[in-house]
């Protein structure tokens, strides 16, 4: 073999030396031909290490052609290889008398074969193929002294393609004068790297300068792939396109381009390039790579927690569990628990119990499930509110309820279930009168239903109350309407829809158990029910066979004539209302206006029972009205147990125009059927004589004239409140206002607008339930001492009326809605008077500037909302009396939402523009500057008004006196006072240091 090289395969970053005479040991061995053509010429450089030149200057002698071929030069891997050459070649110009013989360049040539040739190959020029002629880019560099210095080329070349296992370099001089310095043959690749987690291998680029190699990587240990890692190799050995990734697995975090485990203490539960975590609140790891941290005794994790979320435990019991009922339902509520684990997830369960036994006489109290007909409202377990209200219970029972507190960690561990008990007893007058309820037919919105009784309704037995509500719309507000016979026709409902009913009797002693539910649908909208239509005809015969006997009656008597005229008359108006626009909700009628009737007497006789006098004892005097004195008493009708009552008397010797007046209020009352609103029990009107046999003295000598209504043991609401001030928990503070905004809600669905509602005229039972009252006021407000003057002429509640209602005389159900806002700030303030001691005038002066009423202490942000919003100027931007109702209904389903009072966080709202502006102030400074008064700052701390104490007793004296000129500012001021006075009340009444 020939020529073999003997180097070391050198390996640069993104080259592979095959050859370079520089580092090369020993002998080259590379041939000549002719052999005095090329001199090899190996010197040794100062660390003994030989220096290979090659050299050759035939300048003189024409026609050279000296060739001096390298050793066999192994291929390895490379596709394309490169000759780096590093020489100097002579300038003819320098060397005298060459020209004609004397070149400037010298030819490259290579020879593939897959071994080296034998010592005995002869040497053929025409075996090499031309690589290029190569030439010095400059022969000589100048120096700063002026001499021409030979200069050292370096020139590359590529090889090739070359496919056989090896090659030889051939360099053929033609008659210059060249030393070759080095020759370095190499290849280049792609060297072996990381990227992105995954390890690629070193690659050869392709032969083909113009594509690239694919190179799929490896992820390092503890990686896993995402997408197929891949990087391309290009012709310079440049990774490119970098494509995929690795990330490293659980329990792992990249370091230096490495999957290391994490330490103790970390974790690391996704694959993915994130870090690991230290472990969260209440957990641990103890090992190397740990993929979670385990909880800590008595701490847990949810299935759906993250494991980077804290361990937490089961919640503690709710607190403060308390039980109300009324009529009706029956509230639970409670507080959330002091410790909730940790978590945001709670969640109660209702238990229900119920307990019967257990007196004292030595029975055992028995505890069965409660009965599934009980109506949990919003729902009896995963309750979210603090709050449920359960409905349909039995009366005369004993429930206990529980109420857990469960949260995502609960059941998880062995601790106790986190509850609270109440244990409640609902009574009532006794089991159960009415058995099966029936449907007799039904139409689209109504349905007629007759039930038997299970037995003899008792002596005392008032009336049935049947209650129902649509069967799909589980909801608090159910409706209730009453009876005196075991049978109803319930109006107003919706079509193809089924209600449940249940009905109980009411005695003198208090209502029944409820009938069992009973579920009847109304028909649907296209078809008529038979029964209905049967119904309608046989009433309408008997309505007639009525008619004739009555006119036939009335003829006899001789007051046909006026009575047909006066009802023909009044019929007439009220379908004349009807077409005029006033739609009647769902089938709820619509009120009928007295005044309406030529005869008003024949609106008393159509709406009000009259009740024989005798029947009536009257017990004391309670107050006095317009028209003549208030008393309690009883009304005793035969057969019915006697209730309590109230009768309103007119004064002996009136005019017929105030006994119509007074009757008017009766005559309108008769035509509601409400439960928050005051039940008429009918009026006396006809005796001819009457004894009184009661403490209530009457002179009368004309006909005695009353009204009786239903007794309301607590009386007004104003002084009611005004007497229990601070003794009264929100939530009962909202539901005396829900159960006025029910009373009016059914008003104005009527088209009844009240004109006067205002907390004295709210009358209010032991049970606390509301009921709207005062109905004569609708056309005249004379009685009420709270109505003054207008300028157009009409007296008016000006504190308690709607602007555009004191302007134009534009009364509404939206007046009704601004005066209910006032109602609500009177409940909220335990009775206070609106706007304080300000002048009527100035009220309606500070409403058109845009003042409104702050909210009362402790009066829950929500509420005074409520209210601004009653207050708007736009009457039709006004909530309506549904809207109020759904909003409080909401508020006591969730009484976390009345937990923010205004006082946490403003002091001084007045104005629904103002009201976010005002922050809790305590300087004088502060104060001014909360209601926009700064510029007097100097004119109180003048006149050594420096605490806020100080100020509260100022009147608007005072106010003018230290300089504050301008009208507006006085009111400003001083009704702020006025706000703060009451405040201040408050405070030192909660034992608070201000
Ligand atoms: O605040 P009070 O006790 O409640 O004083 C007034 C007074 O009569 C004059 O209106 C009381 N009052 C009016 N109607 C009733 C009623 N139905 N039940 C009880 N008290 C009544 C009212």
């Amino acid at each position: 073999m020939e020529g073999r090289s003997t180097l070391a395969l050198v390996v640069e970053s993104d080259k592979v030396v095959l050859l370079d005479t520089t580092t090369a040991l020993g002998e080259l061995d590379w041939k000549t031909y002719p052999v005095n053509g090329w001199d090899a010429i190996t010197e040794m450089d100062e660390q003994n290490r030989p220096i290979h030149t090659f050299q050759v200057c035939h300048v003189m002698e024409p026609n050279q052609n000296n060739w001096l071929r390298s050793g066999w030069i192994q291929r390895q891997a490379a596709q394309r290889v490169y000759v780096e050459l590093r020489f100097t070649l002579r300038d003819c110009n320098s060397i005298p008398w060459v020209s004609g013989t004397c070149k400037e360049t010298f030819n490259l040539f290579y020879l593939q074969t897959d071994e080296p040739l034998s010592a005995a190959t002869r040497f053929r020029p025409t075996d090499y193929a031309k690589v290029d002629t190569i030439a010095a880019d400059e022969s000589f560099t100048q120096t700063d002294l002026g001499d021409r210095v030979l200069r050292l080329n370096t020139e590359v070349r590529e090889v090739g393609p070359v496919t056989q296992k090896g090659f030889y370099l051939a360099f053929q001089d033609v008659g210059a004068c060249i030393a070759l310095v080095s020759v370095k043959v190499f290849y280049k690749r792609c060297p072996s790297t990381l990227r992105n987690l995954a390890a690629f291998p070193d690659t050869v680029p392709h032969m083909d300068s113009s594509s690239l190699v694919e190179v799929r990587g490896a992820c390092v240990e503890n990686a896993e792939e995402r997408d197929t890692p891949k990087l391309y190799c290009g012709a310079d050995g440049d990774w490119l396109v970098p494509l995929g990734r690795c990330v490293c697995s659980i329990g792992h975090e990249e370091t230096d381009g490495y999957c290391r485990a994490c330490k103790p203490g970390f974790f690391k539960a996704y694959a993915g390039n994130t870090k690991c975590s230290k472990c969260p609140l209440r957990s641990s790891s103890h090992d190397q790579a740990a993929t979670i941290c385990h909880c800590d005794k008595g701490f847990y994790r949810a299935i759906k927690d993250p494991s980077t979320m804290a361990c937490t435990r089961p919640p503690s019991p709710p607190r403060n569990l308390v039980s109300l009922i009324n009529d009706t339902a029956l509230f639970l509520q409670w507080m959330p628990p002091s410790d909730t684990g940790g978590r945001k997830d709670i969640t109660y369960n209702i238990l229900c119990q119920r307990c019967d036994g257990g007196d004292g006489d030595g029975v055992v109290t028995q505890c069965e499930p409660c009965d599934p007909d009980l109506r949990f409202i919003p729902r009896p377990l995963g309750i979210t509110g603090t709050s449920v209200a359960i409905l349909d219970f039995a009366m005369q029972a004993n429930y206990t309820f529980h109420v857990e507190a469960v949260n995502g960690v609960s059941g998880l561990g062995v601790a106790a279930r986190s509850l609270a008990n109440v244990t409640v007893n609902t009574h009532q007058a006794g089991p159960a009168l009415v058995g099966v309820v029936r449907k007799d037919w039904s139409s689209q919105n109504s349905i007629a239903l007759s039930w038997s009784e299970v037995e003899q309704p008792p002596s005392d037995f008032v009336d049935y109350e049947v209650k129902y509500y649509e069967k799909e719309q589980e909801q608090l507000s159910y409706s209730s309407t009453r009876t005196k016979t075991p049978s109803v026709v319930v109006t107003g409902l919706r079509p193809s829809t089924v209600y449940v009913f249940h009905v109980r009797a009411r005695t003198a002693a208090g209502y029944t158990a409820y009938s069992p539910n009973f579920e009847f649908a109304t028909a649907a909208e296209d078809i008529a029910d038979q029964g209905q239509v049967l119904v309608v005809v046989t009433a309408s015969v008997g309505g007639f066979s009525l008619l004739v006997i009555l006119t036939l009656f009335l003829l006899i008597t001789g007051r046909c004539q006026g009575y047909i005229k006066a009802r023909m008359k009044s019929e007439e108006k009220r379908r004349t209302r009807f077409h005029s626009g006033h739609v009647p909700f769902s089938g709820i009628k619509t009120y009928v206006d007295p005044d309406t009737y030529e005869d008003p007497t024949q609106a008393v006789e159509e709406f009000a029972k009259e009740i024989d006098p005798s029947y009536i004892c009257i017990e004391r005097v309670i107050g006095a009205g317009e028209f003549g004195e208030v008393c309690s008493g009883r009304l005793r009708i035969p057969g019915r147990m006697a209730i309590a009552v109230a009768i309103k008397t007119l004064k002996g010797g009136y005019m017929e125009q105030q006994r119509r007046d007074f009757l008017r209020e009766a005559s309108i009352m008769g035509q509601f059927n409400n439960p928050n609103i005051i039940r008429l029990e009918g009026v006396v009107t006809k005796s001819k004589l009457f004894i009184c046999l009661s403490v209530c003295v009457f002179m009368h000598i004309d006909l005695p004239v009353m009204i009786v209504v239903e007794y309301m043991e607590n009386g007004a609401l104003d002084s009611f409140l005004r007497t229990r001030d601070g003794q009264f928990t929100v939530l009962q503070l909202v539901g005396m206002m829900r159960g006025i905004a029910v009373g009016m809600t059914y008003l104005s669905e009527m088209g009844y607008v009240h004109r006067d509602l205002a907390a004295r005229n709210i009358l209010v039972d032991e049970n606390l339930v509301c009921k709207v009252s005062d109905f004569g006021m609708s056309r005249v407000l004379e009685d009420d001492t709270e109505a003054a003057y207008t300028a157009t002429g009409g007296k008016i509640p000006i504190r308690w009326t709607a602007p555009e209602a004191i302007a134009y005389g534009k009364f509404s159900s939206s007046s009704d809605v601004w005066s209910y806002g006032i109602v609500m700030w009177e409940v909220m303030s335990y009775g206070e008077r609106p706007y304080w001691e300000m002048s009527n005038q100035d009220v309606i002066l500070s409403i058109e500037e845009g003042y409104r009423l702050p909210a009362p202490m402790g009066c829950p942000v929500t509420l005074h909302q409520l209210m601004l919003h009653c207050w708007q100027k736009e009457s039709n931007q006004r909530p309506r009396f549904n809207d109020v109702l759904s909003f409080l209904d909401k508020l006591i389903i969730n009484p976390s939402s009345l937990l923010a009072l205004v006082n946490d966080v403003q002091s001084f709202p007045d104005s629904p523009e103002d009201m976010p502006d005002y922050p809790l102030f305590i300087s004088i400074g502060d104060w001014l500057d909360s209601i926009k008064m700064s510029q007097y700052k100097n004119n109180f701390l003048a006149a050594g008004y420096t605490t806020l104490d100080s100020i509260s007793t100022m009147s608007i004296d005072d106010i003018r006196r230290i300089g504050v000129c301008l009208i507006g500012h006085q009111r400003r001021i001083i009704s702020s006072i006025q706000s703060l006075r009451l405040q201040l009340h408050h405070i030192q009444q909660s034992g608070f240091q201000v």
